[in-house]
């Protein structure tokens, strides 16, 4: 009998509660501790959406749907998840994937666009956990012009566009920032953004539309820019009055898009005499979840090229 193919999805982690966030932020820092004001800072923003994210509970449920959408095109698949910054730590769940048997897997980092500190970290630490367990991985680099990815990212601008009653409104696409060196690596990041707002403007007709960047940390470094909050106020001097603000590069609701968006966003908005509208996040939508069923499919072929982008 043949062994089923392990799926590993990768997201960012949270913390389970807010007791959890000073371990949480240190190990995004790479171990250095925050202060304590920027824990009770952090701390804050989880308590504005409630206490804690919804990222692990979505990242499971879009990794219950990829399984269910391959075994429905008779592919024998184990879905998994994995997280970067809390547990089920990526490394965890690699083992778990040894002892079930499985030998073969592709990872898939669930963020569209290439960028090596972002997607490139998660395949580092994939990759070294599947050699260390004789797993044969594959990882995707990037899909951020699959015509699935662009469709859907297009129905939710729809979605949000008929809470608007007029037709002067214009989009922002956004994605999370990263330090402006990257540009100096040649990072394929801002280009792909820049694709998959291109592509998605174009699905939709959009006559008016942005790209910004959100959510960029206080590190003492440039950023890439331009910020959503500067964007936010320059649309309102151009004399737009409806914002549709759509995340092309985060597929799940978190805090980056349930506070960045939602809270800080939206307040801006509020300030200025804007309306605001955010379009619904990917999750496990049944159309979203075909295109990481997709990729796992492709991406399992032995034969198959690794990735459109390569670093
Ligand atoms: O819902 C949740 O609890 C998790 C929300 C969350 C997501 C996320 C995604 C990305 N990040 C990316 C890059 C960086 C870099 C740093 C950084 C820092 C933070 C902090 C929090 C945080 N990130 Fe994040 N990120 C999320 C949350 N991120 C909290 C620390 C406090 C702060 O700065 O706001 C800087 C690290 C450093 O200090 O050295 C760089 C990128 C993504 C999108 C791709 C992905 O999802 O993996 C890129 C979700």
């Amino acid at each position: 009998m043949s062994r089923p193919i392990g799926v590993l999805l990768m997201a960012y982690g949270s913390p389970a509660t807010l007791e959890d966030v000073e371990t949480y932020y240190t190990h995004i820092r790479g171990g250095r501790a925050p202060s304590p004001e920027q824990v009770e800072e952090l701390r804050q923003r989880y308590r504005r959406i409630g206490g804690r994210s919804p990222l692990l509970e979505i990242t499971r449920a879009q990794a219950a749907g990829v399984e269910r959408a391959l075994w429905a095109r008779g592919v024998d698949a184990r879905c998994y998840v994995g997280m970067k910054h809390a547990p089920p730590f990526i490394i965890e769940t690699v083992a778990a994937m040894a002892a079930d048997g499985v030998s073969r897997a592709v990872a898939i980092a669930l963020t569209p666009q290439y960028s090596r500190m972002s997607v490139g970290s998660y395949h580092t630490v994939a990759t070294d956990a599947a050699a260390a367990h004789g797993i044969d991985l594959r990882c995707v680099n990037s899909w951020h012009d699959h015509t699935g990815l662009i469709a859907a990212l297009a129905s939710r601008v729809e979605l949000a566009s008929r809470r608007f009653p007029g037709n002067g409104t214009g989009v922002i696409f956004t994605a999370h920032s990263l330090p402006e060196r990257i540009r100096s690596w040649n990072d394929p990041y801002p280009d792909q953004l820049q694709e998959t707002s291109e592509r998605v403007a174009g699905a939709v007709g959009l006559a008016q539309w942005r790209f910004a960047y959100q959510s960029a940390s206080h590190t003492g470094e440039p950023w890439l820019g331009p910020d959503l909050l500067d964007v936010l106020r320059s649309v309102h001097t151009a004399g737009w009055r409806e914002v549709i603000v759509c995340p092309v590069g985060f597929v799940a609701d978190h805090l980056e898009v349930l506070y960045d968006i939602d809270v800080a966003g939206q307040e801006l908005a509020h300030e200025l005499g804007l309306r605001l509208e955010r379009a619904p996040s990917l999750n496990d939508g049944a159309d979203f979840v075909s295109v990481l069923a997709d990729l796992a499919q492709t991406h399992a072929q032995p034969d198959r090229p690794m990735a459109s982008y390569t670093p």
